[in-house]
């Protein structure tokens, strides 16, 4: 529906094999049902043993004064907007999963490593495998905005939303604590985590405890899930999302340490996705189960009414809207994704410029860290240029360097490899989610610059590569000399201490570590420095930027 793929477009996007497939490591599964088994065979030990215990809702205090009562309209509105936002996040979300349906608690992604996957495809190791082969269609009734190879749309939706969801949580975290009705969320006593556990009982013996009327009070093991959501799971989903940035992980390392490393913290963005799903169900089933009617009334028209069908009609009606938006987004990805990419390039592609963009980044990994496994991405040259350079060890290739430039420059491996050489090792952070860590060897793109010497009006530099992008036409790729002078911005002729293999990129691939993989132009033929990539493909900066609406500043 609404799409308009043509042939070569409908091949990528809906393939043949759509086939679903969870597979999850045997020690995983052991480890949540043990986990399961665990907590509800306690709930049901005590219960055969020693009977339901006190039905702690009504030892609990009545409302006094000052106790909040009631859901002031910020409130009511706070909690249907981050639902409305959560909804876009999450199934934004899984369609950048589905890109790289893999997750490892290893940082190098290496096949057979994962806890969890969702493709039946095994990596083979006998041919050349990518990872955009390995991306997986999804159903676009889960997925926004769903197909396969969606993940610059996808993207577009995650990082549009992400800001309004914050500040909305931001706004109701501050409301809270201005008025009295954060002792709604926080527990102040030690007494509510056995009271929790009594509920507890009540649920997993399936018994219902008292309701204590949520317009007044929650009972202990409510309140403790809504504080868990709000003040433990939301932040924790922030902090691992940030983790996932290669701006952000060359600088603050520790940031994602606290989550092992890059592909620990993209495995608990995963967690806290489901935690957030499982949250939903369960509390649209415990609304559902202790009054419908009446719980809706408070959450959205603030009374305390059993029979009014107002708040539910209302809060239906912010359903079937958040639906129809599901929509309206599905029509606005495949129609007018240009102008998503355009509005996310307003919001976030400034935020980060301001922000992130302006850090350098550090040396932190060692050659002990060096990934056994790295993934391959790109479309290998199919030219008889580059087959019969490559046919000689690329001993006739010359590296053009020109543009706005003083002194235009032709060079062949040799002459750059008697400039200088300059040895990283760093972590390569790919759109699609995965990394790995590779020691790259070659010049810096710095000395180039200061070779060639661009005129003042330059800022970008073009690099142009022999292979092709997804549906045909040069791939090529754009970026500002301002990264291009960073610390560890270099042209490779060298990976993990020999020479780079033709399938990472051959005879030169570039390395600008603040920035996501698809930048990383592999078999590179020429450079231009330019005022404007205006001019180049369709003029969006990049391949990339040009058929799949990536963005041109690759921070995050
Ligand atoms: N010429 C060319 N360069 C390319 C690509 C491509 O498709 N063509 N893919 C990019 C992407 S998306 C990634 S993640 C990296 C992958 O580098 P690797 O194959 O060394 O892992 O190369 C980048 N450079
Ligand atoms: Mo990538």
């Amino acid at each position: 529906m609404f799409t308009n793929f043509d042939e070569a477009e409908r091949a990528i996007r809906f393939p043949q094999d759509r086939r679903m497939f969870i597979g999850i490591n045997p020690y995983a599964l052991i480890i949540v049902f043990t986990f399961v088994f665990l907590t509800a065979g306690m709930a049901w030990l005590q219960y055969l043993l020693f009977g339901l215990p006190a039905d702690p809702s009504i030892i609990m205090p009545a409302s006094t004064l000052a106790n909040p009562k009631s859901f002031p309209l910020w409130l009511c509105l706070s909690h249907w907007i981050n639902f409305f936002f959560l909804v876009l996040i999450i199934r934004s979300g899984l369609s950048i999963l589905a890109d790289h349906p893999r997750l490892y608690w290893n940082r190098g992604c290496s096949p057979r490593s994962e806890w969890i996957r969702f493709t039946p495809i095994d990596v083979p190791d006998d041919r050349v495998y990518t990872a955009k082969e390995d991306g997986r269609y999804l159903n676009p009734v889960a997925g926004l905005p769903g197909y396969r190879h969606s993940v610059g749309i996808a993207r577009a939706w995650h990082f549009i939303t992400v800001p309004f969801f914050l500040l909305n949580g931001a706004v109701c975290i501050a409301l809270l604590f201005f008025t009295n009705q954060w002792k709604r969320l926080i527990p102040t006593s030690w007494q509510e985590l056995p009271d929790a556990w009594n509920v507890f009982v009540h649920y997993a013996t399936f018994h219902m405890p008292l309701e204590p009327n949520g317009f007044y009070q929650f009972n202990a093991l409510q309140q403790i899930s809504y504080f868990g959501v709000v003040f433990i799971l939301a932040p924790v989903a922030m902090l691992s999302g940030m983790s996932m940035s290669p701006a952000i992980e060359n600088r603050f390392h520790w940031l994602p340490k606290l989550f092992g490393n890059r592909q620990g913290a993209r495995s608990v963005h995963f967690l806290m996705m489901l935690a957030f799903v499982a949250f939903i169900i369960i509390h649209v089933a415990m609304v559902a189960a202790t009054g419908l009617t009446r719980n809706m009334n408070h959450i959205t028209v603030n009374t305390d009414d059993p029979a009014s069908h107002t708040g539910l009609y209302i809060g239906l009606g912010i359903v079937l809207f958040t639906v129809g938006f599901g929509f309206l987004a599905h029509w606005i990805s495949w129609q007018r994704p240009r102008s998503l990419q355009k509005t996310e390039a307003a919001i976030n592609g400034t935020l980060w410029l301001k922000t992130i963009n302006k850090l350098r980044p550090k040396v932190y990994y060692k050659q002990k860290d060096i990934s056994p496994y790295f993934w391959v991405n790109g479309k290998m040259p199919e030219s008889d240029e580059w087959r019969k350079l490559a046919m000689n060890d690329f001993k006739d290739f010359k590296l053009k360097i020109g543009g706005l430039v003083e002194n235009p420059v032709e060079l062949s491996l040799e002459e750059l490899k008697k400039m200088g050489m300059e040895q990283n090792i760093t972590m390569h952070h790919c759109i699609q989610g995965w990394s790995g860590i590779a020691e790259w060897g070659g010049i810096s793109v710095k000395m180039l610059i200061d070779l060639v010497k661009p005129f003042p009006a330059v800022t970008i530099a073009v690099f142009y590569s022999f292979g092709e992008g997804l549906y045909g036409g040069t791939y090529y790729d754009t970026h500002s000399l301002d990264n291009c002078l960073k610390p560890e911005s270099i042209l490779a002729w060298e990976m993990n201490y020999h020479a780079l293999p033709e399938k990472y990129g051959a005879p030169l691939r570039l390395r600008i570590e603040n920035q996501l993989g698809y930048k990383m132009v592999k078999w590179i033929n020429k450079i231009e420095f330019l005022e404007t990539a205006e001019y180049i493909g369709k003029g969006y900066g990049g391949k990339n930027e040009d058929d799949e609406y990536f963005d041109l500043l690759a921070d995050t």
